[in-house]
Formats: structure tokens, sequence, C-alpha cells
């Protein structure tokens, strides 16, 4: 090309695209209208609101891609310090609302769609949810990167684009069904495939040992498939920013395998290659506990892999040397899972890019952090080192030298306590030996940390050894929840109030704001208005579990919902024990009487694990005691019972905000933090929960006047499950145990095998015997603080009030100040 050609072809480029995309309503329907005929390829006379919600989206993607255009063009640029989150799970939910909200223009789009005849709030609800997360751990990485975005990051996500997502569940005769969630069936309009963005993943085989001058390892390995990257664009919320979560897919590898065409056996050969797509086929659906999968194992090796290698490729884009690495790169292990990275990226460091192993391990050190987000010492992920070997031959080596060169650390400053060496050791001996995947992280992080106060206390009892040894490596985070999707947007009634009363809406991005609104918390205005936006919201609710279930509830009853994953800790049980008695109070009572019974709707919901048999009884009983309750002339509007099946993000969208009361009932010193419980305080609803995980920094800021804490404290559950053998439980705790037995709800043997998880030897781990009691006090004092209508209504008001510090924007702030060390940068318009 000549100087003259390239200038004729970049005023050619410019005047091909004279601007952005235009966000008047007109533009918008435009684009609209285009991508009905030219994407979905529908008449603009007749398409349906599924087509138009496709048509939508992809005219919301438009946006979407010049957005991320320009932001990644920007941090290029300034060649940032970036921030990789690496997470086996993001809970997305729904995008649609989500990003028009963000990118401001949501109004336009509304407006666009009623002239052209559609709804947008019926549109939103043709998407189906991305369920590529089980629960907490999921919707916390989901609720990072809008923080992220938002506040001007250079951060990405990373993890795996399953085909299949968090199973759907049924109810069948009250019993659980998994079906699978087949999402991307008709498309997937958010993502944009990188077809040409694409890594080797290479598994099994050997490794060789070489000798030029030093020595050198070749890892011949003898599987290979290809990670192929799906990008998800991330607008901020005010701001031109959007950042990217990118997705692995496994794909058959081009290259490799080629001699095996020559056998003869083509077809075999192609169908052998095609089963490389399984590794990112689905999603495990057991939170907490583990289980030695060796598909799990490839699973965090393709995708971390894939991660590494991207992150290498964009850092030596700007870079000859590694020296500056740290300086560039932040990576952030979301739990244990993503761990194998470590060895990888020594890996890549000392075999590929000819580093010194001190310098590589140097370098290991000074990028990754570790979040921990369980309490429980058995669901850490432990490799048998045999499948480690077999799949991963060059990573054990690896591990095993970070092991040798850890422990002669420790003989140096302990000696030969060879017990506590053994207890710190990565790879547990004995008759088999494991390698400890926390442990890994631990010596590998320059941070550690948990997700609420008394969990990060809890951590640091739990690795004690290495906290003696680090104890600047250990951290708190508390956990925040992204105040766009679960306030502004699931709750616009309370969104327009709040606005209203602080005279801004500056709370969108600064939470603390909300604490303005204390003021006016007695001002009978205020009170009336709220409780309208609420009443819309029971409203709502009230409708869709009638579609569900064809119960009729009132909306004047309290609605006392309990939605989460089902877990003999997070006590479900206890739930229904407490609903069992009343409704046996009730049964007992007069008719005079009866009319003093405050009525509730219980509302639970929740999937439970497809093998973990005791929590899928726990939905039986809930389902077997609804039916008996629902149905009996006694009890009338007095108390309703309803399970919601396939509690998701865009059914917790739904019920958070109709919620009066939410129970969050763990055995203190088992829920890391839940992060619903922060949602629900947003939303006005009032708290009934334990001294566990962040219900007790809820406490603490809304005031103790305003939540309903009950039950043991953590520093007590030792001494409590010791002396479990000789503990008298209350008389109508056994009462209901006998209820249950006897068959007064049917399904004896079923009731008999939840009832032995409560009695005799080893019974009743979780304490529901020892909480009974208090708990039933909560519950009372909860009725009567409901129905004294001001009382409640300011309680409600202060609940919200005192979220400030739940949103996952202060957690970001500490993580990026703390930990990542980065800097926001936002874009110029
Ligand atoms: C949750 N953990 C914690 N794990 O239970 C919850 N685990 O207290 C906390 O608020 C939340 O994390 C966020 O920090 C999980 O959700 C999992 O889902 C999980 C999945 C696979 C393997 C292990």
């Amino acid at each position: 090309d000549t100087d003259g050609d390239l200038y004729n072809r970049s005023r050619l480029l410019y005047r091909l695209m004279d601007q952005y995309l235009q966000n008047d309503v007109f533009s918008i329907q435009k684009s609209i209208m285009d991508h009905v005929e030219y994407t979905i390829a529908r008449s603009r006379f007749k398409f349906d609101d599924f087509e138009a919600y496709m048509a939508s989206a992809y005219s919301v993607r438009d946006r979407l891609i010049e957005s991320w255009n320009d932001t990644q063009h920007f941090f290029r640029q300034l060649d940032t310090k970036r921030v990789y989150y690496l997470s086996m799970e993001f809970l997305m939910g729904r995008s649609l609302l989500n990003s028009v909200f963000n990118l401001g223009i949501k109004d336009q789009y509304a407006e666009a769609l009623r002239q052209l005849g559609y709804n947008l709030e019926v549109l939103v609800e043709q998407e189906r949810d991305a369920a590529l997360g089980n629960g907490g751990l999921g919707r916390l990485a989901a609720c990072f990167l809008d923080s992220l975005a938002t506040m001007n990051y250079s951060a990405w996500g990373y993890g795996i684009r399953y085909q299949y997502g968090m199973f759907r569940q049924t109810l069948q005769d009250g019993y659980q069904h998994e079906q699978p969630d087949y999402w991307l069936n008709f498309g997937n309009p958010w993502e944009i495939e990188r077809v040409h963005v694409t890594y080797p993943i290479r598994f099994y085989g050997k490794v060789e040992e070489h000798w030029n001058g030093k020595k050198h390892f070749e890892w011949i390995p003898s599987e290979q498939v290809a990670a192929v990257a799906y990008d998800n664009p991330i607008p901020g919320y005010g701001t031109k920013n959007t950042i990217n979560l990118r997705l692995w897919a496994a794909k058959p590898s081009g290259e490799f395998d080629l001699q095996s065409f020559n056998t003869g056996d083509y077809v075999n050969a192609i169908l052998s290659k095609q089963r490389a797509e399984a590794i990112s086929s689905v999603l495990y659906p057991d939170d907490r506990t583990y289980q030695g999968k060796e598909l799990r194992l490839k699973q965090q090796y393709f995708f971390v892999s894939a991660s590494l290698q991207d992150v290498i490729r964009r850092f030596k884009d700007h870079h000859d040397s590694f020296d500056e690495f740290p300086n560039k790169v932040a990576l952030q292990l979301n739990d244990a899972h993503p761990s194998i990275g470590i060895p990888e990226l020594l890996r890549i460091l000392i075999d590929e890019e000819g580093l010194e192993y001190y310098k590589a391990w140097d370098i290991c050190t000074r990028v990754f952090s570790f979040t921990n987000h369980t309490v429980n010492p058995e669901a850490l992920e432990k490799w048998p080192i045999e499948l480690m070997e077999s799949l991963l031959p060059r990573h054990l080596q690896i591990i095993t030298e970070i092991n040798v060169n850890f422990l002669e650390e420790l003989r140096r400053k302990y000696g030969n306590d060879y017990e506590r060496l053994s207890r710190m050791s990565i790879i547990e001996d004995g008759e088999k030996k494991i390698i400890r995947m926390g442990a890994l992280a631990l010596v590998a992080s320059h941070t550690v940390n948990g997700v609420a106060e008394i969990h990060t206390s809890h951590i640091k009892n739990m690795f004690r050894d290495f906290y003696e040894l680090w104890p600047h490596k250990f951290q708190n985070k508390t956990n925040g929840v992204t105040q766009r999707r679960w306030l502004a947007l699931c709750n616009p009634g309370l969104q327009d109030v709040l606005t209203k009363y602080l005279g801004t809406d500056a709370w969108i991005t600064n939470l603390d704001l909300l604490a303005g609104i204390r003021k006016h918390a007695r001002n009978p205005e205020l009170h009336k208005e709220w409780n309208l936006a609420r009443r819309q919201n029971k409203a709502r609710l009230a409708a869709y579990i009638e579609g569900i279930s064809g119960v009729k509830v009132s909306i004047d009853a309290m609605f006392d919902v309990q939605v989460k994953r089902i877990h003999e800790y997070k006590r479900q049980l206890l739930n229904v024990m407490s609903i069992i008695h009343r409704y046996d109070c009730i049964k007992n009572m007069t008719p005079e009487e009866r009319k003093n019974v405050v009525p509730r709707v219980c509302i639970l919901g929740g999937k439970a694990a497809p093998g973990y048999e005791v929590a899928k009884k726990i939905i039986k009983l809930v389902a077997v005691v609804g039916e008996k309750i629902n149905n009996d002339p006694d009890v009338g509007n007095l108390l309703k019972v309803i399970f919601v099946p396939d509690y998701n993000v865009s059914v917790a969208e739904l019920i958070i905000p109709a919620s009066d009361v939410s129970q969050h009932i763990s055995t203190a010193g088992n829920e890391a933090s839940g992060t619903s419980n922060m949602k629900f305080a947003m939303n006005g609803c009032i708290i009934l929960g334990t001294y566990d995980g962040a219900n007790v920094e809820i406490q603490q800021e809304i005031g103790k006047e305003n939540i309903f804490l009950f039950g043991a404290k953590a520093e007590q559950v030792p001494k409590l499950r010791a002396e479990r053998r000789d503990f008298q439980p209350p008389r109508l705790f056994t009462r209901i145990i006998g209820m249950l037995r006897n068959g007064v709800f049917g399904h004896q043997e079923h009731m008999h095998v939840l009832c032995d998880t409560l009695e005799g030897q080893g019974g009743d781990f979780y304490l529901l015997g020892n909480d009974f009691q208090e708990y039933l006090e909560a519950q009372a004092a909860v009725d009567a603080a409901f129905v004294d209508r001001p009382r409640w209504t300011q309680m409600s008001i202060m609940s919200t009030a005192g979220s400030g510090k739940f949103s996952s924007d202060r957690t970001i702030k500490e993580y990026a100040e703390q930990i990542w060390d980065i800097k926001p940068f936002k874009r110029p318009v």
C-alpha cells in the first residue's frame, strides 16, 4: 500500500462508520426490525414474542459490542493491570433487562417496543436463565462482574461454557426430578463466538527428561482438545465501560490424531474426536460435596489452561520479559476449584517460556489470590495422586516440587516437627496419597480470604498452622450483591420510592446513600408508599403461586420465605417442624382463638443435589405437609405451605421483593456468609436467622431491634455437639417427631428416615433440638411485630436503610485495593 492508499482507505472506513448506533426510539426500532428481517429471517409483519425478544437482544448486543471494543482498546492503550476472575461457575440469570438498564436505554427500549406492539416486560420473560452455577458461589461471581464493570476496573471473568447448566427441577408427586437444562437450544444472542481465539489443551501421556546444559522436561501428551472462546459483554451502569466474561467450550482439536485417519477406521476416528465436547458439556450439580471425578479435574484444567494461555498471550503483546507480569496481572481463584492453574502457570513459564523454577515461583506467588467459600473441610477438593499422574503427569511433578520446597522451608523454621509438617503438606501421606488443593492454593497465593467476618475467623482456625506461619496472608472480604439487579431491577416500585425520598438515584452506584432513608422511617406518607410498592410485589408473587400450584394465597398474610439450596446444615427441616407446630396449635384452638392467629404463607424453594437423599426427602416432606395443611378446612387462610419448584435467579427476582420475612437459620458456624440474606434485607424484608455468616454483620448494620436472631453461637456449637447424647430436646420437638413417625402426614417409612437424622446415636448433628425453643420464641416475636403495622413498616425501612454495606461495589473496592492492587479507569465519552 502507498501512503495515499492507506489514507483513502481510512477515510472510507470512517465514512462507513459515521457514528455509533443511536439510542433514540426510532433508531432502536430500526435496529430491532433489521434483526427481525436479517438475523431471525422473519417478516416484519409477523413475528412472535420470542422472535421479538431475540431481535431486541441482538440489537442490544450490537450496542454492547461497540462499547466492548472501545473499552478493550482503551485498556490496551493504557496497558492497565488487569484482574482475571477464575471461576468454575457464573450464575448470570437473564441479560435483556440488565443490559438495557446498565446501558441507560431501558425507557427507550420500552417505548420503542410499545409502539411496535410489544411489551418489554413480556419479552423479558422469553429469555432462558444462564444457569452456569449452583448457588451462592456462582451468583457472587456474577455480582462481582457487574460491580467490576460499573466501577471501571479492568477485569475479565473466565469460566466454562457448559452446554447443560444447572438442572431444571420439577416435582412429581412431591419428589424432585432433574431435567437437563439445554439452555442453548434456541440460540444465545448474548454471546460472541470467537472461532479464532482457540488454544490447545492437552491431557495424559508422559514426561521426558532432556539435558541440554540444564535439565529440561518435556510433556508428551496423548490427548488434545481445543478450547474455543465465547465472549459475553458485561456493561457497567453509569459508565461507558463494558468488560468481558470469556467462557470456553471444548471442541475436537484440528491437528491431533491425524494418523488415526490412515487406519481405515475413518468414522470411529471422528467419533472419538467428537468426545472432546464432553469436557464442557455439563455443570456438576453437587455443591459443597467433593467427588473425585476425573471429568471434573479435566474441566478445571481445561478452562484454567485456556485462560492462562490467553492471559499470557495478551501480556506478551506488550512485554518481552516476564518481570512486569505481577504488575500487570492478578489471578483470583474462586475457591480452590481453579487451583490447578498454579502448576499450569509454572509449567508454561518454565517449560515453554524457559524461566528458572525460582523465578517462575516468585511470579506465581505474586499473582494468585484465593477465596474460600466453605467452613466444611470435607468440601475442599483433594485429588488422588494416581489420577493426577495419569491425567496431568507434568503437573504432578511440579506440585511435588512445590511441596518439597515448602516442606524444606517448614523444616528450617520448625525443625523436625513431623506432625506439623504432615498436617501442612500439600500431598497427604497415607495409604492413598492425596493432593490437597486448598493447601496448594494457600501456599502459592499471596492472600486468602473468607467471605464474612465470622467465616474468616473460622478459616484462621481451620488452617491454623498456615495462619501461624503467614498471618499477613489472611484477609476478610465480606460478600456483597449488586443493587442494580437485586434492588433497582427486581423491585421497580421500591426503586421509585427510594429515589423520591432520597432525592436522587445515586444510590444505584453508591448504596451507602440508603442510610438517608432513616430520617423518614416514621413518616406516614412514606409508610403508605412503601407498603403499596411491597403489596404490588406480593400480588405478583401470589399470581405466580396460583399459576404453579393452584393454591390461592392472601396478600394480607405474612409471606415467610426460605429459598436456597436444600442442605441439612441450612435446616429447612427446622422450618418445617415449626410449620407443623403452628398447624398443631391451630388445630387445637377454638374458632374464637383462631381469630388471633397471624395468617402466614410459608414459601420454600431450592434444589437438592441429585445424589443427596436426605435433602430430597426434605423436599418431599414439604410437599406432603403442604398438601395436608392447604386442604384442611380448619386452617383455611391461616396457614399455607408452598414449595416453589425450580428456584433460580429469575424466580429469586420475583420472590425476594415480595417477602415479609426470610429465614437464614443454618447451625451457627456452617454458612460461610450467605448472600440472599443481603438481597432480602435490601428489599425491606425482615430477617429471621441465626448468628451465622453475614447475618451477624447485617444485625450490626441495621440494628438489633430490626432483625430476629436466635439460637446457639458458633463458639458454643462444639460443646453442644459433644454433649448431644445427654441432651433432652424440648417436649414440643419430640412431639412433632412423634407426629411424623406416627403417620399424621402419611408416608411413615419416609418420615422415619428423616426423623432418624434427628434422634438416636449420632443424631441431630445440626442441633435442631437445641435451637428449637428459641426458634419458636423468635417466630412468636415475628408474629407480634407483624400485626403492629407501623412498627413493622419501620423495621422494613430500617432494613433497607442499613443495607448499604452489602453492595458488591463495596466488596469489589476492597478486593481491588487490598488484594489485586488495581485502579479504576473510566473510558471518556
Ligand atoms: C457459598 N458456597 C456459601 N458453593 O455456602 C455461602 N461448592 O455461604 C456463600 O455466601 C457463597 O458461597 C458465596 O461466598 C457455594 O455456593 C458452591 O456452590 C459449590 C459448588 C461446587 C463445589 C463446591
